[in-house]
């Protein structure tokens, strides 16, 4: 790999960037004394739960738009700041190496080989540091600056049986009983930690709570799954319809959004047999299954802070790694074998259709780096440092930034923020219900995937078929492709994009994976490039296991 190399203006840049984050700074620690002067705790260094959702689409949660039940998250959002415009990197190794060193993945390598990580670095401001549940970066996390962990090493495991990989620390983890259910095992562990931590009562803590759910395999206890059995027989246009029509209701988006055209590659609802619509059904059940189990978690460990007395100075974030998984590749093979969605030692994934449902109002899915893949319904809640509860602030976020937020927040007391030589922008003043703009692009790239995005400009590939180019401050949900319209404003994105891209891989130029030829994933575009999605179904034999009452 080559060596990185800058752009010549970088040092005048970097001195105005100095003295804003001077500015900055100097203004919290004057809100901080101010804090203070009223008894309040925010001069502490804030405890902070990073807690990411694995393969969530963008409107499953209530507070989203979703109809799966998710009181303790909805109640979050209530009592914290909804950023709807939240961008991740589209799929789960890119998004955690992002957020854990606050550079873009190429510049951190794929599984974030380079650069010292947020834990790492907040270990140094005084912070106790656990990681529970996924890791899926190179390396062992306790050589990655977490005093803690438990879970699993690779990209995901079976919720019921655990794996080879799970480990407390580095030794192996092979005590999974009868009712092991990874997603409640991770609740438990957060709480432990949260708990510990209180009682030592010497250190803020980080806890990135990287849950699983609720990527493949589709698992969850029948007693949960039946809960929602039947329920999705309306079928995806319907749920997505409702989603959208709730999204406007609590202002996610504009009434009169142009809405994106429906996917060529997606059968619609009614043409589906019964039998495969009762497959549907449940596929669909078990996912909600899965979301509803970890929102009951995250509600038992925000009552934990509180009756532990953390509750108002610890920062809490919600969001997901990348937008749904729309494949579901084995199918056949599991069909043969008698299992269904839902039963241990399956491996189902959501499929396209209710991928289509998932990501309303957005297009596309995991791994396209269109809104589908990349945009996540962000929450953030701070009792002690949020202002206006129960607002929606719509600036582009970004995973990078929150390495910057951290680590200004961390080192307030002591000393100013210095260059971090980072991507992203501090999110400090935003929290703080002000003025708030992001002042550098957006950049993206998986296989032949790739996006620039400005706050006025989207210019994005999927599965290297060409630029596509958006106005979203017009057509926020990027639907009418202006590429042959504006010529020269695709030229100058384009070598943005491609600047960049040499800079931060250290690469001469672009050369793409291709997505179309690859054993892992499809060709996804929803014009007609994308391979058609065939629903499975019911079989006869499988039917009364899931009966629909
Ligand atoms: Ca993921």
């Amino acid at each position: 790999m080559k060596k990185y190399y800058y752009h010549n203006c970088s040092q005048i840049k970097m001195i105005y960037k100095n003295i804003a984050q001077i500015f900055i700074c100097l203004t919290f620690i004057f809100c901080l004394s101010q804090g203070n002067a009223q008894g309040k705790p925010e001069n502490k260094q804030p405890n902070i739960i990073f807690i990411m959702a694995d393969d969530l689409g963008y409107s499953d949660i209530g507070c989203y738009g979703g109809e799966i039940s998710t009181p303790s998250l909805d109640k979050m959002a209530e009592e914290g700041v909804r950023f709807p415009n939240t961008f991740n990197a589209g799929m789960c190794v890119i998004s955690r190496s992002a957020l854990l060193t606050g550079t873009w993945w190429p510049r951190a390598g794929y599984g974030a080989q380079n650069g010292e990580n947020i834990a790492q670095k907040l270990k140094k401001e005084g912070y106790r540091t656990g990681l529970i549940g996924k890791w899926h970066l190179d390396g062992k996390p306790n050589d990655k600056g977490f005093d803690y962990f438990f879970g699993f090493l690779g990209g995901f495991s079976s919720y019921t049986r655990g794996g080879k990989d799970y480990r407390v620390n580095n030794t192996k983890f092979n005590d999974f009983g009868d009712d092991f259910y990874s997603t409640d095992a991770f609740s438990e562990q957060a709480i432990q930690f949260v708990k510990s931590s209180s009682q030592t009562n010497k250190h803020p803590f980080f806890l990135y709570l990287s849950y699983q759910s609720p990527h493949n395999p589709l698992q969850a206890s029948k007693e949960d799954i039946m809960k929602y059995r039947g329920s999705y027989l309306k079928g995806w246009q319907s749920i997505r319809e409702r989603r959208i029509k709730k999204q406007k209701q609590i202002g996610i988006i504009n009434d009169d959004v142009l809405l994106p055209d429906y996917p060529m590659n997606l059968p619609e609802w009614d043409s589906l047999t019964e039998a495969q619509k009762d497959l549907e059904d449940l596929r669909m059940s078990v996912y909600a299954a899965m979301v509803e189990r970890m929102d009951t978690g995250i509600g038992k460990l925000l009552k934990t802070l509180k009756t532990t007395g953390q509750d108002q100075n610890t920062l809490i974030v919600f969001l997901s790694d990348n937008g749904t998984d729309s494949f579901s590749v084995m199918d056949s093979v599991l069909l043969k074998r008698g299992l269904l969605p839902g039963d241990e030692g399956s491996n189902y994934q959501l499929g396209t259709g209710w991928a289509y449902a998932s990501v309303s109002p957005l297009r596309l899915y995991k791994i396209s780096q269109h809104s589908g893949g990349v945009r996540t319904g962000a929450i953030v809640r701070w009792p002690a440092g949020v202002a206006n509860s129960n607002s929606i602030r719509k600036e582009n976020l970004n995973l990078v930034d929150f390495m910057p937020t951290f680590l200004e927040l961390a080192q307030s007391s002591k000393h100013v923020v210095t260059n971090q030589n980072l991507a992203g922008q501090s999110l400090v003043p935003l929290l703080k219900g002000e003025t708030w703009q992001r002042q550098s692009p957006m950049y993206f790239q998986f296989m032949d995937n790739r996006a620039i995005r400005t706050n006025k400009w989207s210019l994005i590939e999927v599965d290297g078929n060409g630029w596509e180019l958006y106005n979203v401050e017009k057509d926020p949900l990027e639907t009418q492709d202006l590429s042959d319209k504006y010529k020269s404003r695709l030229a100058h994105l384009e070598a943005k994009w491609l600047d960049w891209w040499k800079t931060e891989s250290g690469n001469e130029s672009y050369q793409a994976e291709s997505t179309s030829t690859s054993p892992h994933y499809k060709a996804q575009g929803d014009r007609g490039s994308g391979e058609p999605y065939i629903p499975s179904a019911m079989p006869d034999r499988l039917k009364g296991k899931y009966a629909i009452n």
